[in-house]
């Protein structure tokens, strides 16, 4: 069979619908056969950065691999912030990249860039298909790797000549790795101790992470929460795999966690991390995080225990599997009831102290609430940005289930929003989905509305308008003694006339009388929609622990 054909029936049998791919000269003969195909669909984005954005977007809330195509050279490297966000955030990725043919290949042939060499530390792995018959098995391969284990991207580079190839070579129908062989099932003699540390602790403290989502772990968390009683915190990749409005959770902790979850960590006596990677945006100082505590660590990934946090007890294996196996050796334990019922108390008169006030007039802080209420019940995706927009965001939407929330987490990727939300509506073409962004961010990729235009995607994109790079500038003011180096975009365009321009209805929110109408009007537009709030162009995100100091160390806006 023609390589290029070969390659949309090994997408078929992984169950492939929907491409992201953007067309040149060493992809052509893969094109091509896109020209008649039926079965799956693709979608040109502007630029190929936003086709491997949307392509993650898709496998964030939906779990399965997206899969993004581009051309060798210019084409591939546009992939690479793409295929970073997704490595930093271990989401399943396939991308598929032109080469040159392969006797060109080391010879600076025109568009060739040794895709390889480049993505090699962004990647879960990567393939180059130098024999054409070796294309159907590592096909197969890369979406193997890219799905199991800890998810990742996974990159195939495909010189045009294989693509136009004649192969014979049979679609394995699964593929074998010696040398990868994740392990899911945690040993049982490791998970009977945990439970009975679990059981003995007084202060004990869940710190859920990503691994929970990817995992589709919740419901098994959900009932070691119930049968366990202990509270639970999560990091911003983990908001929704425990819903945000549960008596026992504590929202976010870290640099703009709660201030109540911070202090949980610093005063817990055991620590439960499942699937989080104690990250230094959550730990702060590492010599001060959760100095009490005995960590236990339970994960897919074995180089993960210990890198940053000493683990006394780790766990590896899904996180599914492990939650499930230590289920039936928890105690019963009712939080009010000695001694959960005082640790408890305690967190409970420091959220007391603290309580999240939402500020009056047009913040941004009432805008997430309202934007909230509004969708609430009719299971929305949010879709942020990166930057102030991001942490309003993840601070004062309710997360009420996973895969609801779409963020660039590890890499903090500027210009994700846009296109990850094209991919989550096309994923989820009845779910209203929202993207909160920046004014700076939605200009590093403010090309895809032409692409939410052609396609109709009801998306409903909210600009965060502070005309500032705002987190940068928060910095500057905290840190760096107020000196606003190059962080202002007071000249911005009129967003609203832009999306006009592409054909995209428009709102705008100048008053904070207009937050309720105009976020109701545009849920209620069944297209795309725009609204530009111009919020106080110097709030700022708080609490915040500065970076690298103890959890402690919070500032908090009283
Ligand atoms: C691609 C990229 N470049 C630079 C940064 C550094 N950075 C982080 S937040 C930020 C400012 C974002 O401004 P805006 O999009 O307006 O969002 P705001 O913080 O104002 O809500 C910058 C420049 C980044 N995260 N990503
Ligand atoms: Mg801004």
């Amino acid at each position: 069979m023609l390589g290029a054909k070969l390659i949309l029936e090994i997408l078929k049998s992984e169950g492939v619908d929907l491409v992201f791919g953007y067309p040149g000269g060493q992809i052509i003969p893969l094109f091509d056969a896109f020209h008649d195909e039926e079965d799956i669909r693709l979608v040109l984005p502007r630029h190929e950065q936003a086709g491997a954005h949307a392509a993650d977007g898709y496998a964030r809330v939906t779990g399965r691999p997206g899969v993004v195509i581009a051309t060798s050279g210019p084409g591939a490297t546009n992939l690479v912030t793409g295929i970073a966000t997704a490595h930093m955030d271990s989401i399943p990725l396939v991308a598929i990249t032109g080469q040159v043919p392969s006797q060109l290949i080391g010879n600076d042939a025109f568009q060739e860039v040794d895709v390889s060499g480049i993505t090699r530390s962004i990647s879960k792995h990567n393939f180059l298909v130098i024999k054409p018959d070796d294309l159907p098995f590592m096909l197969k391969a890369a979406f193997h790797i890219a799905k199991s284990g800890r998810p990742g991207p996974v990159v195939v580079d495909i010189p045009s000549n294989v693509q136009r190839a004649d192969i014979t070579a049979p679609i394995p129908d699964a593929v074998d790795l010696r040398s990868y062989q994740p392990n899911y099932d945690g040993n049982p003699r490791q998970i009977e101790r945990i439970a009975k540390i679990i059981n003995r602790a007084e202060r004990p403290l869940l710190y859920i992470g990503g691994g929970v989502v990817s995992d589709s772990a919740a419901e098994e968390l959900r009932r070691v929460v119930d049968i366990s009683g202990i509270p639970v915190t999560s990091t911003l990749m983990g908001l929704g795999a425990f819903p945000s409005s549960h008596p026992l959770c504590l929202g976010m902790l870290g640099m703009h966690g709660t201030t109540w979850a911070n202090r949980a960590v610093m005063e817990c006596d055991v620590l439960i991390a499942v699937g989080a990677r104690f990250d230094d945006r959550v730990t702060g100082d590492l010599d001060a995080f959760a100095p009490g505590a005995t960590v236990i660590h339970i994960d897919i990934d074995p180089t993960s225990v210990s890198k940053n946090v000493r683990v006394q007890f780790p766990v590896i294996g899904s996180v599914r599997n492990i939650l499930r196996q230590l289920t039936p050796f928890l105690e019963a334990r009712d939080p009010a009831a000695q001694p959960l019922a005082g640790w408890m108390d305690a967190i409970g008169a420091w959220k007391r102290e603290r309580a999240r006030d939402i500020p009056p007039g047009l913040t941004p802080q009432r805008i997430l609430r309202e934007l909230s209420r509004v969708f609430a019940g009719r299971d929305p995706v949010l879709v942020t940005d990166v930057g102030q927009n991001q942490m309003w965001a993840a601070m004062y939407w309710d997360h009420a289930a996973p895969r609801r929330l779409v963020t660039s987490g590890g890499l903090g990727t500027m210009g994700f929003g846009l296109p990850a939300a094209i991919g989550a509506q096309l994923a989820l073409p009845e779910n209203p989905v929202v993207c909160v962004t920046g004014d700076g961010g939605l200009q590093m990729n403010i090309q895809e509305l032409a692409t939410v235009s052609r396609l109709g995607l009801p998306l409903k994109i909210i600009v965060l308008n502070n005309g500032f790079l705002g987190m940068v500038r928060q910095w500057q003011e905290m840190f760096w003694e107020r000196r606003y180096s190059h962080v202002d975009l007071s000249d911005n365009p009129d967003f609203t006339r832009l999306a006009e321009a592409y054909g995209i209805r428009a709102f705008r929110i100048a008053a904070e009388a207009d937050i309720a109408p105009v976020l109701a009007e545009a849920a209620a537009h069944p297209g795309p929609v725009l609204v530009d709030a111009a919020i106080p162009r110097e709030a700022n995100v708080y609490p915040i622990v500065p970076a690298g100091q103890s959890l402690n160390s919070v500032i908090s806006m009283d």
